[in-house]
This record gives C-alpha cells, structure tokens and sequence, in this order.
C-alpha cells in the first residue's frame, strides 16, 4: 500500500521533472561538498565548487585536496585536469545547487544556521527560472521551509514552492547526506538517497540529479520527513553507543569485560550491542540528536540522556587512568590516538582531545601523544605540556599506555611491549595481550 507522500508523488509526471543536471553548484567543499562535487565532475556535469575559504578554493584548483579521504585525491586531481571541476569564493549561476555547508551548534546546543542563511543570500543572487536547490546539510526539521523563505524575501520576482506548489519557478528539496567518514567517495555512490521535496514536483527534479550519480535507490518524501529521517539515524547510533558506554560501567562494577560481555549478548538473534568506547566525537553524532531535542524538546528523553552519558564517558576515563596510576608520583603517560575514530585524522569533536587535555591538568609526568594522521597538535591543545611523538618513543617512555582511537598501527603492536606494564584500553583492542 503507498503511503500519502507515495501517493502524492505517483501523480506526478516525473518525466516533466526529469532532466539531466549539466552544471551544478555546491556550495562548501568539506567532507561532503568536494567529494559530491568531484564525483559530479566525474560523470560529466561541469562544477563549480564554492567555498569562502580562499586557501582551501586555491588547494582544490592546484589539484589537491585539503582533506584527506580514500580515493579522494585522484577523484578531484582528474575532475581538475579535466577542467570539469572549478573552484571559486563566489557563487556562480547553475542549472542545480547543492548546498553542503557547516550547521554547527552554538554554545547553548541550539542549531547554528547561519552558514545556510549566508549561502541562501549568495543563491538568491544568481537563481533563474527552473533552478533547483537541494540542501544537504543537516538540519533541524522546518530547514527547508524556511530555506525557501529566505530565497522568497531575497528574489521577490521569482515564485517558490513552498508558496505556489507545483508551479514553482525554483524547485527546492532536501536531500542528507549518509556517507561514512574513511569511506565517503563510495557510500556517496552506493547508498540509498533520500530525498525530501518542497513539493512532490522537487523531488522528482531533485531524484533526477543524484540519479546521475547514486547507484542505491533514491526515495522521494516530503522534506520533514527527509529532514526527520537523517536526525533519527544519528540520534538512533548515539543512543545505541550510550547503551553500550552504560552497559560497560555496569561491567566495571562486577569485574565483568564488557566486549566480551557484548560478544557473547550478540549471538542473540535479535540483539546487536555497539561498543563501549572513549564518547562519541566526529561532527554529527555528537551534534545531530541536539537538532532533534531542538525539533521536540519535551519529546526526547531517551535521546538528550544519551547525549548527557556519552559526554561523561571522556571524564570517566579519565578516571581509570588515575586509577591505574595509583601508587606512582610522576606517572608518563603515552596517549595512543586523537582522531575521534579509527583510521581518519579527523579530530573534530574528538572525545580524547578532552582527555588529553583533563591528564594534562590532574597528573604531574610528562603526556605523550601519538597520531599518525597528524603533523601538528591542533589548537585545543596548544599551550599543555605535551609532546607529539612517534609510536616507538612513546611506549618506551610511558609508564601508562592509554588507547583511545584504535587505529590500525596501534592494534599491530607487538603484544610483547605491552605484556606487564600499565595499560588502559577504551576500545577493547588489547584484549587478547
Ligand atoms: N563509536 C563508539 N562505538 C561504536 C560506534 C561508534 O563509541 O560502536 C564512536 C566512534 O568512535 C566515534 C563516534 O562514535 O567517536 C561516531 O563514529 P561513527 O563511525 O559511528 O559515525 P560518524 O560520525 O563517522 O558518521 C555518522 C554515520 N551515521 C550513522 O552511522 C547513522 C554516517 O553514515 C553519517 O553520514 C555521518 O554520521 C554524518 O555525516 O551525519
């Protein structure tokens, strides 16, 4: 049986819809936008890649890349080459718009949107009858909407669909982005799209553009509901990691090893416990479950708990260090990882630069660190007593190892070096030393 946007989106005759992209405008080239951009430009559509960032436009038109993603760099060295990928500070007019720009937090957890509210002012300059503009980046639920708002203010001589339905000059959807940090250039192409338009007519237009590239199947809803859906799957994994952080405390209590624990609850059929770990860093599920609090603030008790236990976790942490250092004066420890996950140099919101940062002020020795993704300590770090070193040099001099981003390097240490001395594992890699 369909569903009412099912039905709806039936009586549209997405042949009229349908027509192919031939030049596309993303605005922000981070982790999402560059690879979309240069994943278009890889399949023909002429790019232009917007960012306000000089530095980063300058890097991209150099052929480079200033991030660093498997598969990236050739992607955007050939889509350069080809000149089918431009970089600039400016927008340029286009057929489509993608817009993948930052939609940070500010202090009190409500949704920053100022990055979005700028890109509509920069869209609206250059929009032209039949445009579409598809917002990725995620956003609390009524983004959309109130995208089109500020487009309609800015260009009162063109019709929006959010005012005139179907026969709208500018098409506008939503579309979230799902890719998977250390694998976005293939989940970009790989998984399933959703795609929430303005009107059933948007999301036809839009289906038609990641067509040109997405190999899983592209769903088109209304925008709330497509908006809904990306805040409650990271909602939904931030809360499924609180179980797990919850469940090894309980662990700790009895004595009990939580991953084995887990391992053994997972042969259940219909169970499937995630890890315990460090907290929960990177830029969206830490951020993510707040825009849903936001949408429904006394509807979400389970998510905003979830929330509250996993930023706890890095102080509890913390604690097991102090614990295990118990009975020395000047304990050296040796942090091992500050990527807030395995095999990414990405350290934002990253849970052990909080660690880090707290063994820093509550013990005396010295504090090593070591990531092999990285050349300088970041900001957040600048001014503590800590030396960057390299993995050899920190096992040698620590007195405590601290695991705290399982990276490959650190899981093929030679369990020998580890045998008898201080360690404390917060993601269960060491178990078998
Ligand atoms: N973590 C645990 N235990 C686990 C799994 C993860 O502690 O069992 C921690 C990680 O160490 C990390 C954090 O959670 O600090 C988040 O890592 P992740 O790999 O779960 O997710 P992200 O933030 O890299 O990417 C997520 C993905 N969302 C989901 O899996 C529902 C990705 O598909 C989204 O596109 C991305 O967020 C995003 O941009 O929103």
């Amino acid at each position: 049986m369909l569903g009412p946007s099912q039905t709806k989106s039936a009586q549209v005759d997405a042949g009229r819809e349908r027509r192919l992209w031939q030049h596309i405008c993303v605005l922000g080239l981070g982790y999402v936008g560059l690879p979309t951009a240069a994943v278009l430009a890889s399949k023909g559509c002429h790019v232009t890649g917007v960012d306000v960032d000089s530095k980063r436009v300058a890097i991209i038109n150099g052929g480079g890349t200033p991030i660093t993603e498997p598969d990236l760099s050739s992607m955007v060295q050939d889509a350069v080459a080809s000149g089918r990928l431009k970089a600039q500070t400016e927008v340029a007019p286009a057929d489509a718009f993608i817009i993948a720009v930052p939609t940070p937090l500010k202090g009190d957890q409500e949704p920053d949107l100022r990055h979005l509210r700028a890109a509509a002012t920069e869209v609206a300059r250059v929009l032209v009858p039949n445009n579409l503009v598809v917002l990725e980046s995620t956003s609390p639920v009524g983004t959309t909407e109130a995208f089109c708002d500020w487009l309609a203010v800015a260009r009162p001589d063109l019709s929006f669909p959010h005012r005139v339905g179907a026969a709208s000059d500018i098409r506008v959807a939503y579309s979230p982005e799902r890719v998977l940090p250390g694998a976005i250039v293939g989940e970009l192409v790989e998984n399933d799209r959703i795609i929430g338009g303005i009107t059933p007519e948007c999301g036809e237009a839009a289906r038609s553009l990641y067509q040109q590239f997405v190999h899983g199947e592209c769903s088109v809803t209304k925008a709330t509901t497509a908006e809904l859906v990306k805040l409650t799957e990271n909602a939904h994994r931030d809360v499924n990691i609180a179980f797990a952080n919850e469940i090894s405390l309980v662990c700790d209590e009895h004595g009990v090893d939580p991953w084995e624990l887990i391992e053994l609850a997972n042969r259940h059929p219909r169970v499937s416990v995630l890890q315990p770990g460090p907290g929960v860093g990177g830029h969206c599920i830490a951020v993510d479950p707040w825009f849903l609090v936001h949408s429904a603030p006394g509807l979400t008790h389970v998510i905003q708990t979830a929330r509250q236990v996993n930023d706890r976790r890095p102080a509890w942490v913390v604690d097991q260090v102090l614990a295990a250092c118990h009975g020395i004066a000047r304990p050296d420890i040796a942090c091992l990882g500050l990527a807030y996950k395995a095999d990414v140099g990405d350290l934002r919101e990253s849970p052990a630069i909080e660690i880090v940062k707290k063994l820093c002020t509550r013990m005396a020795g010295r504090v090593f660190v070591v990531e092999p993704h990285i050349e300088d300590l970041p900001v957040q770090l600048a001014g503590e007593r800590i030396e960057l070193v390299d993995l050899d040099e920190a096992l040698e001099a620590a007195t405590i190892t601290v695991l705290l981003t399982d990276h490959r390097e650190f899981l093929e240490i030679d369990p020998d070096r580890l045998r008898g001395k201080r360690v404390v594992d917060t993601r269960g890699a060491w178990r078998g030393f």
